[in-house]
């Protein structure tokens, strides 16, 4: 038996993504695939799709969210994430590539030729385009077509170009960020081919909502704690419910490359670990009761507003005992 049968069995399914681009694209090949039916709310004829929190999920098929913290989860889940418990009543399908590859290589025999881009759209949103199976380029030559909008800067001329897979990612990135994950696979499904993702207005307007917030938030100028010459803790605040802190510990880690960056959202628990000691602090901080965890060198954890002085402070003591 294998992903295909698993799924065809627990027809109609019920099914919870990710909200990042993997997760969006892990998801709309699974709807895009031939032969599988789908559960409906009975008064809205909305599919039952949800972008529940990390883990949290429990519908009867989960994508690119981890390990499900209800131990009788007995669903399916395609994943890439670390920390399956070896006694499950789940069926796994682990990888380590990102989900939408593992998706695609049970699936393919079953998704339309035409949509395989999206497999593109997964990994170039966890950062691994260069994991595309051959035959996916050959098909999609397209994908490596620049494009670009012209803009003034500072009374310049000049212009912007990325390669059309770019765009399949950052618009769905975006749209996940400003907190519609729903709106997200919404948009990335009515896109037929790889060229409508290209400035799509809709993409394009979440990006804008993201480069403003950014604005605002290096406007007030955040706080970096350096810890022990291992950590700097960021702290920033966004206006509404965006997931910011991802963005910003990425760019601040590639300027430092060889501290461990932690950005924590005090508008709603979103923390961001990236570099070398991301996993070490993920795993202890999850050791002392904090919901952490993630991919070597990426790491996440979200902390309820009114505990994030002791998550700081716990980290303080971890950099101590190192
Ligand atoms: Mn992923």
């Amino acid at each position: 038996m294998g992903l295909y049968e698993d799924l065809k069995e627990r027809c109609p399914l019920t099914l919870s993504f990710h909200d990042d681009a993997d997760g969006v694209y892990s998801a709309s090949l699974i709807l895009l695939t031939e032969g599988l039916e789908f559960e409906v709310e009975e008064e809205s004829k909305v599919l039952k799709v949800y972008s529940p929190p990390f883990n949290e999920y429990t519908t009867k098929v989960a994508v690119d969210l981890g390990f499900p913290v209800d131990k009788n989860y007995d669903g399916i889940v395609v994943d890439h994430h670390p920390d399956h418990p070896e006694k499950r009543k789940y069926k796994l399908y682990w990888e380590n590539v990102p989900t939408g590859l593992i998706v695609w290589k049970h699936l393919r025999d079953h998704i339309p030729k035409s949509q395989w881009w999206r497999v593109v759209g997964a990994l170039a949103g966890d950062g691994q385009p260069e994991l595309t199976p051959d035959e996916i380029w050959e098909t999609f030559p397209e994908l490596l077509d620049e494009k670009g909008v012209v803009y003034k800067y500072r009374g310049e001329m000049r212009y912007s170009k990325y390669p059309l897979y770019i765009y399949l990612s950052s618009g769905v990135n975006a749209k996940c960020r400003i907190g519609d994950p729903l709106g997200a696979l919404k948009m990335c499904l009515k896109w037929k081919r790889p060229i409508d993702a290209v400035l799509d207005s809709e993409a394009e307007e979440a990006k804008e909502l993201l480069r403003v917030e950014e604005e605002n938030i290096m406007r007030q100028r955040p706080v970096a704690e350096i810890i022990g010459n291992k950590f700097v803790v960021v702290r920033i605040k966004t206006t509404g419910d965006f997931g910011m802190s991802g963005r910003i510990a990425s760019s601040m880690s590639s300027h430092e490359p060889f501290k461990t960056i932690v950005v924590i959202n005090d508008a709603n628990g979103e923390v961001s670990i990236r570099g070398i000691l991301a996993k070490y602090l993920a795993n202890k901080l999850s050791e002392s009761g904090f919901k952490a965890g993630g991919h070597p060198g990426y790491c996440g954890a979200t902390v309820p507003t009114e505990d994030i002085e002791d998550f700081v402070e716990s980290i303080r003591q971890i950099a101590k005992r190192l």
